[in-house]
């Protein structure tokens, strides 16, 4: 299904007088506007490729209509938020779920909806029907040796696809671990897995990233061979330059400060990149922004001032991905709402009065300091962010099109109300 550009013209015609007004009122308070609205223009996040169907929980999982039923219209989907929001122009891979069979179809489906392959993610967590051995007790980590030679294996045939589709990076994300205290030597583990992941980066070609993804627990309850930052630093750093550390934000312990996390892999050279969400509790995998608004916009506030001191390309530097599951909401709607949250925290870290808040700091001067952070987060920045839809000609409201073009309800009618999407 393609979005026809009148169609958005229209939407746009409607809402056009009431957003100019609430546009024009933000924008005279900022003195360097267009530049803002190019960084925001520029900013783009990747789409889960498993994550464009209905999730479910270990209780059950209750099937939306009209699940992407292949690849091929999982990237219709990623093209169809694409075209509404002009920032959703990646796809992330998660590999077995979604093999590429015809790299050229796929490539050619990809230009026709603007996107690009980010990082492509390797899934040892389950066994697939044709597999020879079980990683009931782990892959990279595993006590036996041809155990890990399959889960090697199976990361290289990932880079490989990725490879063909033009991807720079593998997310390794692992739930290797134990789940009762005496089960795991933690040394071996953390051996076999460091020695697995080398015999990995080894197959990375050159201008290609490791990611290296942390989860504090689950599946395993007791231990997780790589269960938060500092674990996975050791492996980056002992991996070398082409490894970094990959932050989830559901991924730790409760009220862990991810803020001073990110600063500090930032600062050392190691932040290689996100899997937004939100989450109350645990890995929730909840619509971004929907929980902690504060701690997502303090996030991207060391964000741009890390990336600003190091002279990075906030567009291109880090990998900027989604990582989420819908439960109870149409996954399309969900995911606009998380692109939307993201902008809406890039777009006020932008606006932080750096010099105030450094001489703020200098002088000790903690209410000042709290003022300028807050100020900023309660600036209403969302019509700067529609304001960028706009000029690429997306969609002032897209959620408010998706309801009144009845897009759920024709993806519906293609696929039937039956169809389950692979993923999470
Ligand atoms: C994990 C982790 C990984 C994702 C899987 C599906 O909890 O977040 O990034 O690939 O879920
Ligand atoms: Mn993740
Ligand atoms: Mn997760």
């Amino acid at each position: 299904m393609l979005v026809e550009k009148n169609k958005i013209a229209s939407h746009n015609d409607s809402l056009l007088s009431a957003h100019k007004r609430k546009f024009d009122f933000s924008a005279s308070e900022i003195p360097n506007i267009d530049a803002i609205l190019q960084k925001i223009i520029d900013f783009n996040i990747a789409i889960p490729s498993w994550a464009l169907g209905t999730g479910g929980t270990r209780f059950g999982r209750f099937s939306g209509t009209g699940e992407p039923r292949s690849l091929e219209e999982k990237m219709e989907d990623v093209g169809l938020l694409h075209a509404l929001n002009q920032s959703s122009g990646a796809i992330s891979l998660h590999i077995p779920w979604d093999i590429p069979e015809n790299y050229t179809a796929i490539k050619k489906l990809a230009s026709d909806y603007g996107l690009q392959f980010d990082a492509v993610n390797s899934n040892t967590f389950q066994d697939q029907s044709n597999q020879v051995l079980s990683y009931k007790f782990g892959s990279l980590q595993h006590v036996n040796k041809s155990v890990r030679k399959q889960a090697i294996d199976h990361n290289i045939e990932v880079i490989k696809h990725g490879v063909e589709l033009g991807s720079k990076a593998l997310t390794v994300w692992l739930s290797d671990g134990s789940t009762f205290p005496g089960q795991l030597n933690f040394r071996k583990a953390f051996q076999n897995t460091l020695e697995s992941l080398e015999e990995i980066y080894g197959a990375l070609p050159n201008d290609w990233k490791m990611f290296v993804e942390y989860k504090c627990c689950e599946p395993n309850f007791y231990s997780m061979t790589v269960g938060d930052w500092g674990q996975s630093l050791l492996y980056a750093n002992k991996l070398g330059d082409k490894a970094a550390t990959l932050v989830d934000l559901g991924h730790h312990l409760p009220n862990a400060n991810i803020e001073q996390i990110v600063a500090l892999l930032l600062m050392e050279g190691k932040l290689g990149g996100f899997h937004f969400n939100d989450s109350k509790y645990g890995d929730d995998d909840l619509t971004v922004g929907s929980m902690k608004p504060y701690q997502l916009f303090l996030i991207f506030n060391e964000l741009v001032e890390g990336m600003d001191a190091r002279g990075m390309n906030h567009a291109k530097d880090l990998g900027w991905m989604i990582d989420a599951s819908h439960n109870v909401k149409d996954p399309l709607e969900d995911l606009l709402q998380s692109v939307e949250a993201i902008q809406i925290a890039y777009a006020q870290a932008l606006l932080v009065d750096r010099k105030a808040l450094v001489l703020a700091q200098d002088n000790n001067d903690v209410a000042t300091a709290q003022e300028i952070l807050q100020d900023t987060f309660r600036t209403d920045v969302r019509s700067i962010v529609a304001e960028a839809r706009l000029r690429t000609g997306g969609a002032l409201n897209p959620i408010q099109f998706f309801r009144s073009e009845k897009v759920r309800a024709q993806l519906t009618k293609d696929r039937g109300s039956k169809s389950v999407a692979t993923g999470l």
